[in-house]
């Protein structure tokens, strides 16, 4: 599936905006058939936008079931005998949607697209209705998992992951117009031959049996630097300028499917040249090592939720360059395009996951104890559930594999991992990402619950993510036990003589809590010597290619005797004020300074 663009040929119109806006608690709509009217006592709802913080009202803001969504649109005059097509970037965590009185597609899945060749159902120059029923309930075999529980006070959603269930129309709703013979898909893989970059390319299309597929790329000036026709070719570039690490040189190779003299269609794609490769304990970028130096973090906005923001988007690199990040991890899904997009642009580096989070009933919500169920059997986590995620990360990587910012796939964060199920459960997977994607390494976020020694998954990756929390989740305020346990692991780790990323290591810290005395959890000066004290450790250990903080910002969560307002992990509050540990962290990462 190609990203909507306005091309020469192609034209799309955003459907951003107000949307008519229903909760459905009785689960009447479907049965009811509210797609064929105007949605009863609908409201307005900001789209893109999750809904549960708009109203102020804790009814809507923890409800869970169908959710309807509504608009209407011109289709523009002058898309006659044109192909068109409805795209939604994302819907959480799953949609239904209507053209009229007409189902178009239905989707499982929140983070990723979706759309339906809606032609046939819609006439140029009139007006259509647009119905999506949204879904966010969590199941067992849902990615995300989560449970429905009955209570005296009636039916709760429980989750194990720890941050809020946001949901809705997150991302852009687009309408887009290209020719019946038209490109479907583009896959480019880069390799360097020592000062020449070359481009692999796949071209996928349909109605296009007839039709001459020519490409030519051009560099950042718009100078053309290569040609070739044919669905498949290998283009060269000779002094090649490379996609690096903080510079985020990009080409453009646009696509074209040519009638004679005649452009039945034509689609750009950005190329970054640069290559990925894990070598012993090294993590190699264009054949040099390199070393992660950034956040987990999350779309997380005060009002908006997970709703995408350019102005956010911007700000958040500023304070990544600021703060001298290279790097950070889609962590807990995949991310709105615009975010990889700018990544490509700024030569920053990502680790791309899934929304596999929470496969764990020994974790819920970071560490609180065992939850009461087994995470995989028959009843929970089971074959459906490892084909939904199969699925997923087939998505994310049809989605995001062009972008050279990607340099890594994360299947899961800290599911279960030391059982004979969970291995089991992961063995395929990993076979599935490598499938997808035979040129990016693919790892997992290993938990602490499953240390070196004990995990049965951390064999099938090409790197080691860890996740750890000694001198805060352990060792609480004591940095110096936290100090020579943790590395005492590590070591262990550093044994398999694969890369490490420390994946997560931090501590919640209320901005504004002080301490002169060491050792007090919370205070601004307690975030600052745990991150001192992981830094020693990870610094007497090669095999550590990487350190991501939790968080780069505050983040918001279900209530909880652990959370104060949400996940008080951040380096930089909920609205982006540094904690004193931005500063630490910037003397430690920016070697300018
Ligand atoms: C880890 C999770 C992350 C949590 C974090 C924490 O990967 O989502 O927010 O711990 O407890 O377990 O802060």
């Amino acid at each position: 599936m190609l990203r909507p663009k306005d091309t020469s040929t192609r034209e799309r119109k955003s459907l951003n905006g107000m949307w008519q806006f229903a909760l459905d608690q009785a689960g009447a709509g479907r049965s009811g058939q509210w797609f064929m009217r105007p949605l009863p006592d609908a409201r307005e709802m900001a789209v893109p936008a999750s809904f549960n913080d708009i109203a102020a009202d804790a009814a809507v803001r923890d409800y869970f079931g169908d959710i309807w969504y509504q608009t209407s649109v011109w289709i523009p005059r002058g898309w006659q005998g044109r192909r068109i097509v409805l795209h939604f970037e994302s819907a959480t965590h799953r949609a239904t949607v209507w053209v009229n009185d007409v189902e178009v597609v239905s989707h499982e899945g929140g983070y990723t697209p979706f759309e339906a060749d809606i032609t046939e159902h819609v006439t140029a120059g009139e007006q259509v209705r647009i119905t999506a029923v949204v879904n966010n309930t969590l199941s067992f075999q849902s990615i995300p998992p989560g449970v429905i529980e009955d209570t005296p006070a009636g039916k709760r959603q429980i989750y194990w992951h720890d941050f809020f269930n946001y949901a809705g129309i997150h991302r852009t709703v687009w309408l887009y117009a290209t020719d019946p013979a038209h490109i479907t898909d583009v896959t480019v893989v880069t390799d360097l031959d020592g000062a020449t970059g070359v481009v692999n390319y796949t071209i996928e299309a349909e109605g296009a049996d007839d039709l001459q597929t020519r490409v030519t790329l051009r560099d950042a000036d718009g100078q053309e630097v290569a040609t070739k026709t044919g669905t498949t070719g290998t283009l060269h570039i000779p002094n090649v300028n490379k996609w690096a690490p903080g510079d985020g040189y990009l080409y453009e190779l646009e696509l074209q499917l040519v009638q004679g003299d005649t452009v039945l269609d034509s689609y750009t794609q950005s190329v970054g040249v640069r290559t990925v490769k894990v070598d012993g304990i090294k993590f190699l970028i264009n054949g040099e090592p390199f070393s992660f130096k950034g956040f987990g973090r999350h779309e997380d906005l005060p009002v908006i939720g997970k709703g995408h923001n350019d102005a956010y988007l911007l700000h958040d690199f500023e304070l990544l360059r600021w703060i001298g990040a290279n790097s950070f991890r889609t962590s807990h899904y995949p991310y709105c395009e615009d975010v990889l997009d700018y990544a490509d642009r700024q030569g920053v580096v990502l680790i791309d996951e899934t929304a596999a989070v929470g496969l764990n009933m020994g974790l819920g919500g970071g560490i609180f104890g065992g939850q009461g169920y087994k995470t995989f059997s028959p009843e929970t986590a089971n074959d459906v559930t490892q084909q939904v995620h199969a699925k997923a990360i087939r998505e994310l990587i049809t989605r995001d594999k062009n972008h050279p910012s990607v340099v890594l796939w994360s299947i899961a964060n800290e599911p279960e991992s030391e059982t004979p199920e969970a291995e089991d459960y992961f063995r395929p997977l990993f076979d599935v990402a490598r499938e997808a994607d035979p040129t990016r390494p693919v790892g997992f976020v290993n938990v602490m619950l499953a240390p070196h020694g004990k995990c049965r998954v951390s064999k099938f990756g090409d790197v080691l993510m860890l996740n750890r929390y000694y001198g805060w989740y352990v060792n609480t305020g004591d940095l110096e036990a936290a100090e020579l346990a943790w590395e005492e692991e590590l070591t262990a780790w550093a044994g398999e003589g694969k890369p490490i990323i420390i994946t997560e290591y931090g501590a919640d810290t209320y901005p504004g809590l002080h301490s002169v005395v060491a050792g007090n959890p919370w205070s601004e000066e307690y975030q600052v010597e745990y991150l001192d004290m992981n830094h020693r450790v990870f610094d007497r250990i090669e095999a550590v290619v990487g350190e991501h903080v939790w968080n780069f910002a505050d983040f918001t969560t279900t209530s909880g005797i652990m959370r104060v307002g949400g996940n008080k992990k951040g380096v930089f509050t909920r609205d982006r004020q540094p904690k004193t540990a931005a500063h630490a962290l910037r003397r430690r990462w920016r070697d300018d300074l």
